[in-house]
């Protein structure tokens, strides 16, 4: 780990005060290394199509919409490999939330999530990408291997 000293405005470090007392972190530093790497996370284009990643895909479908459901299963056994676990809340009388846990290369884990929230009916799509490899800083720290 490195220290560094950065200059910020009084206005925006009351709003990374506040996030770092709303989300119970134990100082700055880790809201903002939390904050940069969601940031790094999202600038997904320097992700590697062949890299190894994790993900989370979240989004709400109509499941009355004609077929969606049908669909959306079908996607999903269809890629069975990238499928590590899905959760399932029906949320009202209509609308359900589905949240999938994926794993595999990167490309064809967007190539997927891009055939999911691209249906209609479906909405609130997102894909979560988390490099696999990040486990690698966290091993070191702890030594456990
Ligand atoms: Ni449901």
């Amino acid at each position: 780990m490195q220290r560094i000293t950065i200059t910020i405005d009084d206005d925006l470090l009351e709003t990374i005060d506040k996030i770092s007392t709303q989300r119970g972190y134990a100082s700055r530093s880790e809201t903002l290394r939390d904050l940069v790497r969601d940031a790094l996370t999202r600038a997904q284009p320097t992700i590697d199509g062949e890299a190894g990643c994790y993900a989370a895909l979240t989004y709400v479908y109509e499941h009355e919409t004609r077929d969606l459901s049908r669909r959306l299963t079908s996607a999903q056994h269809s890629h069975y490999d990238l499928s590590v676990s899905t959760l399932h809340v029906h949320i009202d009388g209509h609308d359900c939330l589905e949240i999938s846990v994926l794993k595999g290369k990167a490309a064809e884990i967007k190539a997927f999530a891009d055939r999911v929230v691209t249906q209609r009916g479906v909405r609130f799509g997102n894909l979560h990408l988390i490099p696999a490899d990040h486990g690698a800083d966290h091993r070191e720290m702890h030594s456990h291997d």
